[in-house]
């Protein structure tokens, strides 16, 4: 795909027509007897066929349903993929893909990833024989001396869930390739298909919470995954519906719809989170700030590199302890405490109790989840009344013992 040049603060040009497939590939109003130019809601469970085993290309809803069809085409677009496939869940998701694998194979996973992935790899597929190593994939190297002759699917999330660590997709891709039956997976949730397209970059499956970004709207819990490879494609396909976890059409609809906007969303997500990022950076009630935008990012090059642009993820250390940290989170007004991420609305948590209290404590100590970082969602509400909420509960959570009123910076409310 062509690049123009007109992503801000460094990053990437972003990918040239994009809005326009969002848009337009799938949608065509002819694939409809009435021509509607919005999908239908397709709610039928099964289809007419004119001779046992004759359909019109749909037989049962869970192997294939219309409105799902024009989803899965209109995210193939934007990954810049072949393929792509809806489940019911960003977990159903992950799931499906590992059930690519058989008892004896193992999963290299990322160390740092959201709370259920980690969850879901230690405690349930582990119990089935598959084996799961957690590594620094942020340190290529690291992952190169953990590759096994067992090793069948390597998991990639980056940025990673919640410390927002940048995983250098194409010298992965270019490991994991010296070995030809390894699976490269990219969890793309954060970034979306507007600012990372993991495909072009090496990886073999792009997975999404579609719950998040690529939804947008915080009423619909989806996984989609695009790839290339024909053959993992009738794989998935095959395991998509022997499994059964598939979206509803309704959802399909929405999340079909929430695509049409990505692109303008993340652009304002992207702007909001520069500010909140900025504003955070200097304030005196603030430790340390994670965003991989700033160039205090120790991968910010890398993820100028690699991707357009960045979500409203950001991630930071309160100063004091976990009651600082929970005064904050108790008296912001205009976030709301809440698990999820990637909806127009700002959100809050804290992920050693809340996101990722399943990860265990060693290893929440080894990554960083302390209970003073604070991981937010920046959604698309006026800049101003963001920065002035977070102003609020900082002042409010933290004491003059840790600062001195002079030395905030009004400017950031001009
Ligand atoms: O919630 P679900 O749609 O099943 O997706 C799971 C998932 C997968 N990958 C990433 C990177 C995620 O962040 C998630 C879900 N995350 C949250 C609910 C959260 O608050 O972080």
């Amino acid at each position: 795909m062509q690049k123009k040049d007109t992503s801000p603060h460094g990053f990437l040009p972003n990918f040239e027509h994009f809005a326009t497939q969002a848009i337009h590939v799938g949608q065509e109003p002819e694939q409809w007897n009435s021509r509607a130019v919005v999908p239908p809601i397709s709610l039928s469970t099964t289809f007419k066929q004119g001779a046992p085993g004759q359909h019109s290309g749909f037989e049962y809803s869970r192997s294939g349903n219309p409105t799902r069809n024009c989803l899965e085409k209109a995210v193939a677009a934007l990954d810049g993929a072949q393929y792509s496939l809806a489940f019911a869940s960003g977990l159903a998701a992950t799931v499906t893909i590992t059930h690519l694998l058989k008892a004896g194979d193992e999963i290299i996973c990322m160390d740092d990833v959201y709370g259920g992935t980690n969850r879901y790899f230690r405690q349930v597929a582990s119990e089935f024989g598959l084996k799961i190593s957690f590594v620094d994939c942020s340190k290529p190297k690291l992952l190169e001396a953990a590759i096994t002759p067992e090793t069948k699917l390597v998991w990639l999330e980056t940025p990673t869930n919640p410390t927002l660590k940048i995983i250098d997709i194409e010298a992965c891709a270019h490991i994991v390739h010296k070995h030809r039956d390894i699976i490269l997976v990219v969890d793309n949730t954060f970034m979306s298909a507007y600012f990372q397209r993991p495909l072009s970059l090496g990886a073999d499956i792009c997975m999404y919470s579609a719950t998040k970004y690529m939804n947008g709207h915080s009423d619909v819990v989806m996984g989609l995954v695009s790839l290339n490879s024909e053959n993992l494609h009738n794989r998935l396909r095959f395991l998509q519906n022997s499994l059964g976890a598939v979206p509803s059409p309704l959802d399909c609809y929405l999340c079909n719809r929430g695509l049409k906007t990505l692109q303008i969303r993340m652009e304002k997500h992207f702007e909001n989170g520069m500010a909140v990022a900025r504003f955070l950076e200097t304030n005196p009630r603030v430790e340390k700030v994670i965003f991989p935008g700033l160039p205090s990012h120790p991968q910010h090059e890398l993820a100028k590199r690699q991707c357009t642009g960045c979500p409203g993820m950001i991630t930071f250390y309160i100063k004091g302890t976990l009651q600082h940290a929970e005064t904050f989170l108790k008296n912001l007004k205009l976030f709301t405490l809440a698990e999820s991420l990637g909806g127009y609305e700002s959100l809050a948590e804290l992920p050693a109790i809340m996101t990722h209290a399943s990860v265990p404590k060693s290893d929440r100590a080894t990554l960083g989840i302390s209970d003073t970082l604070i991981r937010l969602s920046v959604g698309l509400e006026d800049k101003k009344d963001i920065l002035e909420d977070l102003d609020q509960a900082l002042k409010a959570a933290v004491s003059f013992i840790y600062y001195n009123d002079d030395d905030v910076d009004d400017d950031y409310f001009l």
